[in-house]
């Protein structure tokens, strides 16, 4: 226990120098203290001051480069069942809207959700964990809104708080009440938005939420109704995010960025309006690519606009039984690229850096002293390989906190 030197390794600082958006340093040297839990110096091994040059605990590379841990911010994966038939439906032609609209969709796994125990619940959800984890994710994002009623919301709110009892992970949760309408409430959608304000009060007080979300879609609830979910998290003192212009422009980005949003997720349907709104409030654009991809949409959110308005890109999992059933943040970073054009350098920071700002997060999500020694040791010949190979899983090492974290893809060093 105490301080600890990792050498024999290159390092993505994930902090921009001119011609350098990763901050790389080749021949590095990081040092941290276990017990705090902080990262106490970085940079290149030759400048190592001579203290630090003895420190106890000795750790070597092998020559790997080291990026801060990854930070999937938009997760919904504690939820019961699957849909595969549903998958099977919509490539017999019908469409998400459809099978939605007919009582599938987000309603069948809310049935499943609500029928599983929170034991069931957790064990399904920390298979899913661990293959994040074993992909070097250490913070991850997880949503609620497969309960819709407050005993299951909170169920699931609480199985994701006992994740991060149980593995070395740091969980962020979202009170997403405001996912679909329940069944009880079919044509109540304005009575439900009562119901999602007193659950979000109650599961606030119990310290559940951490952040608020909605989805606000032609299938999802309305700008006004979005509006007074907002009005209720301001309330409470808790930041928001929105699910928005996903299937459609319903100008959701911009009210979000009235109400300086942490993010606004999705955004294929984005108007330049919504992304100057965006960017001045300084929301994170969270993008998509396995519901992108999952859905075989055909409408590429719109990069060129987001680059030229200054809106920090983040990327994420989306995890989900209906639009995104994947537990890989490797494969966003390949999807990123291949099918929205991103570079490696904008992928990787939107796992690490802009990842964290989305979640609210300044402790992390780039690697310097002071912030969290969560860290991520792969054996690869440059960062931008996460991003090229896809389907495989590069062996890594994980610190989490300042602590080696044995995943299914690696122990310590
Ligand atoms: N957008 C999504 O991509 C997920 N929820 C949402 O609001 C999909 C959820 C599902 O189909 O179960
Ligand atoms: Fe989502």
């Amino acid at each position: 226990m105490g301080l600890n030197l990792l050498t024999d390794c290159h390092v993505a600082t994930m902090r921009a120098r001119p011609d350098d958006p990763l901050g790389l340093i080749e021949q590095a040297a990081v040092v941290w203290d276990d017990e705090s839990g902080q990262l106490l110096w970085v940079g290149p091994v030759a400048e190592l001051p001579a203290p630090w040059r003895r420190v106890p605990l000795q750790h070597q590379g092998r020559g790997g480069w080291v990026t801060p841990g990854l930070i999937d911010c938009h997760t919904h994966l504690v939820y019961g069942g699957q849909r595969s038939q549903e998958f099977r439906q919509r490539l017999h032609g019908a469409s998400y809207e459809e099978i939605a609209r007919a009582g599938g969709g987000i309603v069948s796994t809310v049935r499943a959700t609500r029928q599983a125990s929170a034991d069931d619940l957790l064990v399904q959800a920390l298979a899913r964990v661990d293959q994040l984890r074993a992909e070097g994710v250490t913070t991850i994002e997880i949503k609620s809104g497969y309960g819709l009623q407050l005993e299951h919301e909170r169920k699931c709110l609480s199985v994701a708080r006992r994740l991060a009892q149980l593995r070395p992970i740091q969980v962020c949760t979202t009170f997403l009440g405001a996912h679909a309408l329940p069944p009880e409430r079919v044509g109540q959608a304005d009575g439900y938005i009562d119901d999602v304000l007193a659950m979000l009060v109650s599961l606030h007080e119990e310290g559940l939420v951490d952040a608020v979300d909605v989805f606000c879609e032609r299938i999802g609830f309305s700008l006004a109704q979005t509006q007074r979910v907002f009005e209720a998290a301001v309330a409470c003192g808790l930041p928001v995010k929105l699910h928005a212009e996903q299937l459609s422009d319903m100008g959701g980005a911009a009210l979000a960025a009235r109400y300086r949003a942490l993010s606004c997720d999705h955004l294929e349907w984005l108007s330049p309006e919504g992304a100057r709104a965006m960017a001045q409030a300084g929301t994170v654009a969270v993008l998509l690519p396995g519901a992108f991809y999952f859905l075989r949409e055909t409408r590429v959110p719109p990069i060129a606009l987001l680059r030229e308005m200054g809106v920090p890109i983040a990327l994420a999992t989306d995890s989900n039984p209906g639009s995104s059933p994947c537990t890989s943040l490797l494969l966003m970073l390949s999807m990123a690229c291949t099918l929205f054009q991103l570079t490696p350098e904008e992928a990787l920071l939107g796992v690490t850096h802009h990842a964290a700002t989305a979640l609210g997060l300044t402790d992390r999500g780039a690697l310097a002293s002071g912030l969290r020694a969560d860290l991520a040791l792969w054996q690869i010949t440059h960062p931008v390989d996460l991003c090229y190979s896809f389907g495989q899983r590069p062996p890594v090492q994980v610190l989490q906190a300042g602590r080696w974290a044995a995943t299914a893809n690696g122990g310590p060093p």
